[in-house]
Order: C-alpha cells, then structure tokens, then sequence
C-alpha cells in the first residue's frame, strides 16, 4: 500500500491518493508512517520539478493533496488540553520562505506529545519571532525552512535573538529537507531534526523529559 501511496502523489492521482491513505488507516498504519510515506513522495515531486517535468502548479497540486492527508490523519488524533502541556514551542517558516506542510506535520507530532505549539505561520522575520517570545514565553523557537537562500534567515534570526538578550531564555531548535550537519552549525541553533519524530525527541530533550 505505501508504494501505492507515493505513486498516486507523485502521479497527482488526488481521489486514489485520498483513498490508499483511508485503506492504510483502516488497516491501522501508524499516521507517521503514513505521513513518511508522504513526505518521499513529496522529495519525488521535487525531484521532477528539479528535472523540468513539473512545474509550480503541480507542486502546488501535490502541496493540495498533502494538506488533505494531515488533516484526515490529525481527525484520528486526539491531542491533549493546554493544562496538560509539557512545553510550549514557538514554530514558523524562516523570513523568506513560504513552505509549510512539513512545519504542520512538526506542529502536529509536538501537540500530540504534549507541546503547546505557537505557529507564526510562513515568512516570518527575526522581528516576529522576537515579539513571539516576548509575548509567549516559549522553551522552544522552531524554525523551518525549506530553500537555500532561507539559510541566512535562519542565522540572522539566531543573532537578533542574542542582540536581544533573549539567547538564554530559549533553545533554537531548525529543520527542514535542506538541513544537515554544517548548516545547523552555520545558523548557530541549538539542535536540527530530519523529521516530525526526531523533532519531538530533540523538543524534548530540551526540556529534560
Ligand atoms: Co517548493 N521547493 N518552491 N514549493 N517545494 C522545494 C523545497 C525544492 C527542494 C524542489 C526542488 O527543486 N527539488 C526547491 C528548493 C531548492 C533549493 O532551495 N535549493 C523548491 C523551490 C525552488 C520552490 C520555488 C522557488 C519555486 C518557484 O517559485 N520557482 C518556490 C519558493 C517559494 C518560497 O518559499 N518563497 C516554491 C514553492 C512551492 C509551493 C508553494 C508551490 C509548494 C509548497 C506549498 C506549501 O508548503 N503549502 C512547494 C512544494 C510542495 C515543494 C516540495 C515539492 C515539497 C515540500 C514538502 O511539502 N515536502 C519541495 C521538494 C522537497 O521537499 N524535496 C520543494 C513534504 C514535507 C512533509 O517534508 O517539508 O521536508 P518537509 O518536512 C519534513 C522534514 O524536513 C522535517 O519534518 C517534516 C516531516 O517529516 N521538518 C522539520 C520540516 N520542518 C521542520 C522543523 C523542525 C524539525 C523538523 O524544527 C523546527
């Protein structure tokens, strides 16, 4: 069934897409597997845009078909009250970019394991992340980011962070396809994860749970 999943995504197959993920559930798939499964057909997608054989609206189709699956998968779900919280993170897509359907999976694993999850949405600048913390007094800031030239957004945002005397108060946690060893040393966060997963053991770890 998985590769039945990632081919009707990559092939833009939306209603067979919608229906292998019913049957996967059905026959009690863990969401994230679901979800992984997903997200390479979504490296797929990308590949072939790279390749010249697909173009922005397809990756908007299969951006469209994504979003449908997060929010059958967040429907199984039941996530915990506010009173419950072990955390609260700060979440957004770095200054410059918009991508964000691996920042809602993210969002999604934290909530359901406890964290109170702050989404600033897309395109978010060092300023907004700032106020963010100001306002909320989050354990974690969350950025993703998906392209290349995002990578000094993410740095920039580390130091405005220290320039406002708010290094301290907060452990930076970035992720996204993109990143790897060498960037997250070049942005100066505290940790980076490869996938929703991993991103709740860092959150954790952070926190000393
Ligand atoms: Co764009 N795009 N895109 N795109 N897009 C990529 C990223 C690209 C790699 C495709 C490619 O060429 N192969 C490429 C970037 C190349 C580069 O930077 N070197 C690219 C490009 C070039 C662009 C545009 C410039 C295209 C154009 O306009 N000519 C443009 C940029 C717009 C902008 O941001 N300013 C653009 C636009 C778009 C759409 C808007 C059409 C659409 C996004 C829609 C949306 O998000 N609502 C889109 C899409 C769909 C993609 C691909 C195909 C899929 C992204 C995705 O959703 N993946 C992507 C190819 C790829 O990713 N390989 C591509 C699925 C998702 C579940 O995975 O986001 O990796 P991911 O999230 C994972 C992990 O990375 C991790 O956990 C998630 C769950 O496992 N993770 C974190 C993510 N954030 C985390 C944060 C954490 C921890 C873990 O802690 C804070």
């Amino acid at each position: 069934m998985s590769n039945k999943l990632i081919n009707n995504i990559v092939e833009m197959r939306e209603d067979d897409a919608i229906a292998t993920v019913k049957q996967m559930m059905d026959a009690n798939v863990p969401v994230m597997d679901i979800l992984d499964k997903c997200k390479r057909a979504m490296e797929k997608v990308g590949e072939r845009f790279e390749k010249g054989e697909y173009f922005v609206p397809q990756l908007l189709m299969a951006a469209e078909i994504m979003t449908q699956i997060t929010e059958m998968t967040k429907d199984e779900i039941q996530t915990k009250t506010d009173d419950d919280k072990i955390g609260t993170v700060v979440m957004g897509t770095v200054e410059g970019d918009i991508h964000d359907i691996g920042k809602g999976i993210v969002n999604f694993n934290l909530d359901v394991n406890g964290f109170k999850v702050i989404d600033l949405g897309e395109d978010v600048s060092p300023t907004q992340f700032i106020d963010a913390i100001k306002e909320h007094n989050p354990d974690i800031i969350g950025m993703s980011c998906l392209l290349t030239v995002a990578f000094d957004s993410m740095e920039k945002t580390v130091n405005a962070i220290k320039k406002a005397d708010l290094r301290d108060e907060v452990k930076i946690m970035i992720g996204g396809a993109p990143i790897n060893d060498e960037i997250y040393e070049y942005t100066g966060a505290d940790g980076w994860a490869e996938d929703a997963v991993k991103a709740v053991k860092l959150a954790k770890n952070f926190i000393g749970v």
